[in-house]
């Protein structure tokens, strides 16, 4: 009997067309008042010799079910989907033959167009232009900059981690907090001299508010070179800011700051102006290369010097435009967007 059941119930799985006829198959077998279910039922009344018998076909029967069942399912499952996109059809000249339509030309994103206008003024003061990724190793993001891994400096930089096995030599894989560790890939890959700018996105697992975002834009820059000293810096950035921001009357401060992979290390803050009130926001960390990072990256501290920068360039974008609330930089409101 359950023979030719299982060959009833095949032939009928084999004729569904559809996966909804091919659930009721399922209901009429499987279901709570199913076939297969109340022969399963009639096991409790039978003898224990019996039982393990009957048990047993049963227990065939079931599996070829399944088995059955879920190859028609899948087969049908990917018969539909072909079907719908085949009937998707998306008419790409509409916009052009349709004159009821208009189209509607996007704009390039404030911080894109920042960043363009950043690397143009370093590329005029002789600075090239360099990319490192997203997803970073502990080696590179701390290790190397002079941060191991005891380091309280680390908290300064909440940090998401990825869900991967860790590496012996360079850790776990994370997000990058800063675009420093692209310092220590091009002093390894370059050598010395070097005078870089490196724009790019970080990640920060931190509660965010009006100027504190968890995903944000930073620009590295990085100058090596024999006899470098930190009054090039300054001279630098106050080149920078003046041609960046178009004004002579920025306000600017410069203040000693601590970042392990610098010695000695400052500070900027810019003053920004919200409706009658201005408040100091910090933009930039920056010092003289410590020579483990210099060692870290293959360079001799003795032959070579060096400064670098990291720009919050988000900040900048909310000083240059006046913008309240970071967020709105990357909230994707176009009401927002389509004011640049
Ligand atoms: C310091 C010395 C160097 O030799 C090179 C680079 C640096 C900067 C260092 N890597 C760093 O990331 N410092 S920082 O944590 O103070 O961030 C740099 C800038 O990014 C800040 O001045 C600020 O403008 C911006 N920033 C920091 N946290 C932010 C943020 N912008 C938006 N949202 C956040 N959560």
């Amino acid at each position: 009997m359950p023979g030719n059941l299982l060959q009833q119930a095949l032939e009928e799985i084999q004729k569904a067309d559809t996966t909804t006829a091919l659930k009721d198959v399922e209901v009429k077998y499987m279901g709570r008042s199913g076939q297969i279910t109340e022969l399963l039922k009639t096991l409790k009344d039978l003898s224990p010799e019996e039982k393990r018998s009957k048990g047993q076909e049963i227990q065939t029967l079931k599996t070829g079910f399944t088995e059955a069942y879920s190859t028609r399912e899948r087969y049908l499952q990917k018969a539909e989907i072909d079907a719908k996109l085949k009937a998707e059809f998306f008419d790409i000249t509409l916009n052009e033959i349709n004159p009821t339509r208009s189209l509607q030309a996007g704009t390039i994103h404030p911080l894109s167009r920042m960043q363009r206008e950043v690397e143009q003024l370093f590329a005029e003061m002789g600075f090239q232009i360099a990319d490192g990724p997203e997803v970073e190793s502990e080696y590179y993001n701390f290790e190397a900059l002079n941060i191991p891994s005891h380091h309280p400096a680390r908290d300064m930089q909440d940090t998401f981690f990825l869900d991967h096995p860790k590496d012996e030599k360079h850790g776990h894989l994370l997000l990058r907090t800063h675009t420093s560790p692209v310092q220590i890939r091009m002093m390894e890959k370059h050598g010395a001299p070097l005078r870089i700018i490196i724009p790019g996105r970080v990640f920060r697992y931190e509660a965010t508010d009006a100027t504190h975002d968890s995903t944000f834009n930073q620009i590295e820059g990085l100058f090596i070179d024999k006899g470098i000293g930190l009054a090039q810096l300054k001279g630098v950035m106050n080149e920078f800011l003046q041609r960046f921001f178009g004004e002579s009357d920025i306000k600017v401060r410069f203040r000693p700051g601590y970042f392990p992979f610098v010695e000695p290390g400052i500070e900027m803050d810019m003053l920004w102006k919200r409706g009658n009130h201005s408040k100091w926001l910090e933009v930039v960390g920056a010092g003289m290369i410590h020579p483990n990072v210099l060692k870290a990256g293959g360079l001799d501290p003795d032959q070579y010097q060096g400064w670098a920068f990291g720009f919050g360039l988000t900040r900048m974008a909310m000083l240059k435009y006046g913008i309240d609330d970071i967020r709105h930089l990357h909230s994707n409101d176009l009401r927002f967007l389509n004011q640049f």
